[in-house]
């Protein structure tokens, strides 16, 4: 049997033409630690890669190339036909197969969940899958590159050269490789080619309302399938029509077991029952967990510490979820989410006007880069793999590029999603309006509360979170200390006393 993680969810390698070694080894992902080294052509490779109990299944070599992969592919039976020879057993064989056949345009051929390193004489090969759903992080001088799955593994690297991609605060040397790039690296140079492999569309495509709506919902299928794994998975359920759509395909290809939902809520609020309703629906074997606030606000640490994210407003929406992940307890997971389907169709944007509309998807769509919203170290801190299928290469080119009155229509926000599902939910889930995760959990009103309480002006609260996520941040990715050892709470206080009265 397939086991239900992915080979590896994350790693920490070093090239050296000097005899070095990689720093830190400190991650946020909970997993089992494969260490090993190999030396070619006048380097070495040493890498950890963090996995679930089959290691060897993240790397691949060919004479004198290694790859290592964390994450896994979605569309490895549209490339097995393109080598022609003996299947690559696991996703890291087929994609150094692949890479021997097209060099860094291999990457333009995958659909994933996944970052990589590929170690050649000279040359250091690193990749993100299109939406850089799984973090990967660089830092690089002449005769050295280290690369990392977290950027905390990287905190103590010795200065390295300018690179390109996203500064990290507060780490100079380091840079996350952008969402759909592949950086080829001259290892004694390092001198650094980038290529692009996946960018959102810009068109928008004009099609009949069966038209649209039969693409995406064969299109979401297929995402979810190529999710589910060989367990029946966990999807964590609001009720919604997000993460109800998940749910109904998941249960229809686990049938006849039932699929696994479980529903997060906390003493202030919850969206019970939408979600009953939908479990109720599909038979699934549904769990309900309550998060007393004081503890949903301990968690904002973890979250700051697993995502390495600053944007005051993706902590809150991720909060409440890692509360919940760091709850479930119980064995490995596969979970899938309805994370994402807002950001292609728009479904935060609360009004009727459709230029409003694609200018706030068309933003949403040129954002995100770099938020690590998607990432799997968010479960991965509870031992846990998520993956969301909404953001999958072939939905996401769909969902963008219907025009934007498929999206909005009939008054209905998300309308092509609500009509490609309506024949397996509940009319009920079909057409509520939902409130985010971070309004239905009262995340947003917990965390705006204790600034206040601290003693901070309502209108000063937006600029606040953002400085208590940046001393979040400071503390546990840049100081490197464990989230449990951070109090939210004086860091809050912290920052309420540092405010300077306008
Ligand atoms: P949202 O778009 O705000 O519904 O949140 C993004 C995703 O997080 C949803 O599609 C669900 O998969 C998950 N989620 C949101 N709220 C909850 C909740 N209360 N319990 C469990 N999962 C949730
Ligand atoms: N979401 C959205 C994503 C939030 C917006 N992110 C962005 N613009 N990069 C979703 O699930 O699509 C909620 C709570 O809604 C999180
Ligand atoms: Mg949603």
């Amino acid at each position: 049997m397939a086991p239900t993680l992915p080979a590896a969810v994350g790693f920490l390698a070093g090239i050296h033409q000097d005899g070095g070694r990689p720093p830190q080894r400190v991650f946020a992902t909970v997993a089992s630690r494969a260490l090993w080294t190999q030396h070619t052509a006048g380097q070495s490779l040493h890498a950890v890669l963090l996995h679930s109990g089959a290691p060897d299944g993240a790397h691949a070599h060919a004479r004198d190339t290694t790859l290592l992969l964390a994450g896994e592919l979605y569309n490895r039976e549209q490339l097995l036909p393109l080598l022609g020879r003996t299947p690559p057993g696991s996703d890291a064989a087929l994609v150094l197969a692949l890479f021997g056949a097209y060099d860094v345009h291999a990457f333009r051929l995958l659909n994933g969940r996944f970052a990589a390193l590929l170690a050649a004489p000279g040359r250091a090969v690193l990749a993100t899958d299109h939406a850089g759903s799984l973090p990967l992080y660089v830092s690089a001088a002449p005769g050295r590159v280290l690369a990392a799955t977290e950027a905390k593994a990287l905190r103590a690297a010795p200065p390295g050269q300018p690179l390109p991609g996203r500064p990290v605060r507060r780490l100079p040397g380091v840079r996350q490789v952008p969402a759909g790039t592949v950086l080829d690296l001259g290892v004694g140079t390092g001198r650094c080619t980038s290529h692009r492999t996946w960018a959102p569309p810009l068109a928008r495509r004009v099609l009949p309302e069966e038209d649209a709506v039969e693409a995406v919902r064969r299109a979401l299928d297929d995402a979810v399938r190529a999710r589910v794994g060989p367990d029946v998975p966990l999807v964590v359920l609001s009720g919604g029509i997000d993460s109800s759509s998940v749910a109904a395909l998941a249960a229809a290809h686990c049938r006849p077991a039932p699929v696994d939902t479980v529903s997060m809520g906390t003493d202030e609020a919850d969206e019970f029952p939408q979600a009953r309703v939908v479990a109720r629906h599909l038979g699934s074997a549904h769990r309900e967990v309550t998060v007393p606030t004081d503890e949903l606000l301990r968690r904002l640490p973890h979250t700051v510490w697993a995502a390495e994210c600053t944007d005051p407003d993706v902590v809150e929406y991720l909060l409440p979820l890692t509360a919940l992940y760091l709850r479930l307890g119980g064995p490995a997971r596969r979970i899938l989410t309805g994370y994402g389907a807002d950001i292609p169709l728009g479904g935060m944007h609360r009004e009727d006007r459709l230029p409003a509309l694609d200018t706030a998807v068309s933003h949403d769509m040129d954002t995100y880069d770099g938020l690590n919203e998607l990432t799997p170290v968010l479960s991965g801190a509870a031992g846990h793999w998520s993956t969301h299928p909404y953001w999958d290469r072939d939905v996401l080119d769909v969902l963008v590029s219907l025009e934007a009155g498929l999206k909005r229509r009939h008054g209905q926000d998300k309308w092509v999603l609500r009509a490609a599902l309506r024949d397996v939910l509940p009319h009920e889930t079909v057409v509520r309006p939902k409130l985010g995760v971070h309004e239905g959990s009262g995340t947003t009103a917990s965390f705006t509360r204790l600034l206040t309480d601290a003693g901070v002006p309502a209108g000063r609260v937006r600029h606040a979170k953002r400085l208590v996520v940046q001393e979040l941040f400071d503390r546990v990715v840049i100081e490197g200390r464990h989230p449990d050892d951070v109090a939210t709470g004086a860091v809050v206080e912290h920052v309420a006393a540092g405010l300077v009265p306008r």
